[in-house]
C-alpha cells in the first residue's frame, strides 16, 4: 500500500494498514451479488451517486466488482437515458426502505427497466469515477468495461442535457432536493419554503430511516411531507420532463449538479480517446457548461456559487458547500477558481493546509448551522473528496493534502460512518457506509494532480 509522503495526525503506516483493512471489509459487507448498498440498515438498495463513489473505492482492491457495479446501475436506465436515482432490490421485503417501490411506481412508465426503480436522478459522476477507476486499475478487462459504458454514459448526459434543462439556458435543472444528493441542505430551504405540504401527512407513513438513525440527525417530518408530495407531482405526470416549468413544485439549477454534469463530459472525452471514439464534441459541451454555470450561478458579490431557484429566478442566499464543486470544472476561469479557494479557506469552511476542523457542509458561522442534522453541517467524505479534486485540478496540492489528512484522520477516529460532526468528529448516521469506505481507499493512495 501506498499511503502518501504526507504524514497524517493518525501516524504510521501500521494504523494505515489497519484502515485500509476495516475499508476493505465495510465494502465486503455490503456487497449484494452486483453491487453495493450505501449501508445494510439505513439504504439496502442500490443508489446511483453511491455507487460512482463505490466503484471508484473498488477498483484499489477488485476492479472487476467496480465495472459489476457500474454495469448493475447501468442495466436499469431508463429508454430515455436517465439512470435511475434508486434500483430496488427485488429480494427484499415490502417496508425495508421508505419510500418504496410502491410509491414511485416505475413499471407503470414505458421504457423502464424490469427491476423497479425510483424516477429521479442523482448528481451524474459516474463517467469521472469510470475514467478514475480505470486510471487506478488500468488493464484490458477495464478498457472492455469502459467500451462498454461509453454509450451508456452518454446517453445519460443526453437525458439530462435535451429534458432537463428547463430554462432553456444550458443548465440542468433539478426537480426535487433528492436529486442533488444533499437533501435537506439549507440551499433548498427557499425553494422547499413554497411546497405545499404538512408535517401531518407523515402519521399515514412509517419513515424507516428514524427507525436506524437519531431522528434528530435526520430531515423533519416537513421536509419529508414535501419531499413526497414532489415526487407525487412528477409521478402523476408520468415522469415525463415536459411542461415542468408550467406547475412543478420544485424547479432548482444546481452547482454541484451542473458540476457534475459538466467534468462528465470532460472524463467522456477522456474515455472516447480511450476508446477509439471522438472526443471533440464532449470538449466542446463542457466548456459551454461551464460558461453556463459561471453566467447563470456564480453571484460576484459573494464570490460563490450559488443554486437558481427557477421558480422565482433568484439565486438562493444560504452558502452550502455545493458553490464549491465548480472547482471539479478544468476550464472554470481563473477568476472564479480563485474566489472559490478564497470560500474553502474562509472560517465558513476552514479549508487549510492543516485543518484543526473538518469540512464542513454548511458555512458554519451561519445561525441557522446545524453540527448534527445530515446535509445542514456534518462533514461527509464524498463532498471533501469533491473539493480536494477540485484543489487538485486547480493546482492547490498543500491544501488538497490537507483535507485529505482531516478526512483520513475522521474514519481513523470514527470509522466508516456516513457522516461525522463538524466539531469534534463524533460519527453520525450509518456505521457502515459505502462511499465512505470507498473513498477512504482512494484517499489512502495518494496521487498526483490531474
Ligand atoms: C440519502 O438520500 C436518500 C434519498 O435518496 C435518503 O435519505 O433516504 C442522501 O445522503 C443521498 O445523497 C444518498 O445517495 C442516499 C444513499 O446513501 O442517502
Amino acid at each position: 500500500m501506498t499511503a502518501g509522503a504526507v504524514p497524517t495526525r493518525t501516524g504510521g503506516s501500521t494504523e494505515l494498514a489497519g484502515l485500509r483493512r476495516l475499508a476493505v471489509a465495510t465494502l465486503d459487507a455490503n456487497w449484494e451479488h452486483d453491487h453495493t448498498v450505501p449501508s445494510r440498515t439505513l439504504y439496502p438498495h442500490q443508489w446511483s451517486w453511491d455507487s460512482a463513489f463505490i466503484a471508484l473505492g473498488w477498483a484499489h482492491v477488485r476492479p472487476e466488482r467496480a465495472w459489476q457495479e457500474l454495469a448493475s446501475l447501468f442495466r436499469a436506465q431508463w429508454a430515455d437515458g436517465r439512470v435511475p436515482h434508486i434500483v430496488f432490490n427485488p429480494a427484499l421485503r415490502v417496508g425495508a426502505y421508505f419510500p418504496g417501490p410502491q410509491l414511485w411506481r416505475s413499471a407503470d412508465v414505458e421504457g423502464t427497466p424490469a427491476v423497479d426503480t425510483s424516477g429521479l436522478v442523482q448528481p451524474p459522476v459516474h463517467a469521472l469515477a469510470a475514467l478514475l477507476a480505470y486510471r487506478r486499475a488500468p488493464d484490458p478487462a477495464g478498457l472492455a468495461a469502459l467500451r462498454r459504458l461509453y454509450p451508456a454514459l452518454v446517453a445519460q448526459q443526453r437525458y439530462l442535457a435535451e429534458r432537463r434543462d428547463v430554462a432553456g439556458n444550458g443548465l440542468v435543472c433539478v426537480v426535487h432536493p433528492w436529486e442533488s444528493g444533499l437533501d435537506n441542505s439549507p440551499a433548498w430551504d427557499e425553494p422547499m419554503a413554497a411546497v405545499d405540504a404538512e408535517a401531518a401527512v407523515m402519521r399515514a407513513y412509517r419513515r424507516h430511516d428514524t427507525a436506524h438513525a437519531d431522528a434528530a440527525h435526520r430531515p423533519t417530518d416537513l421536509d419529508y411531507a414535501r419531499y413526497l408530495a414532489i415526487v407525487a407531482a412528477y409521478r402523476d405526470h408520468g415522469y415525463a420532463d415536459r411542461d415542468l416549468a408550467d406547475g412543478h413544485p420544485f424547479l432548482v439549477e444546481c452547482p454541484l449538479f451542473n458540476a457534475a454534469f459538466g467534468a462528465a463530459e470532460h472524463a467522456l472525452a477522456e474515455i472516447a480517446a480511450l476508446t477509439g471514439a471522438d472526443p471533440a464534441a464532449h470538449r466542446a459541451r463542457a466548456d459551454r457548461v461551464t460558461e453556463a454555470l459561471v453566467r447563470r450561478l456564480y453571484d460576484p458579490r459573494t464570490g460563490t456559487f450559488q443554486p437558481r431557484d427557477l421558480r422565482t429566478d433568484r439565486l438562493v442566499g444560504a452558502r452550502t458547500v455545493l458553490g464549491l464543486a465548480p472547482l471539479i470544472l478544468p476550464g472554470l476561469p481563473a477568476r472564479q477558481a480563485d474566489a472559490l479557494v478564497a470560500e474553502a479557506r474562509s472560517p465558513r469552511f476552514g479549508v487549510a493546509r492543516w485543518m484543526d476542523r473538518p469540512l464542513p457542509t454548511y458555512d458554519r458561522t451561519a445561525p441557522d448551522f446545524e453540527p448534527l442534522r445530515y446535509w445542514r453541517g456534518p462533514s461527509w467524505l464524498n463532498i471533501g473528496w469533491l473539493v480536494r479534486h477540485g484543489l487538485l485540478t486547480h493546482g492547490h496540492p498543500e491544501l488538497a493534502s490537507g483535507l485529505r489528512r482531516s478526512m483520513i484522520d475522521l474514519v481513523a477516529g470514527a470509522g466508516c460512518h456516513e457522516y461525522f460532526h463538524p466539531d469534534t468528529g463524533v460519527g453520525l448516521g450509518s456505521p457502515a457506509f459505502g462511499w465512505t469506505a470507498a473513498l477512504l481507499l482512494d484517499l489512502l493512495v495518494d496521487e498526483p494532480a490531474p
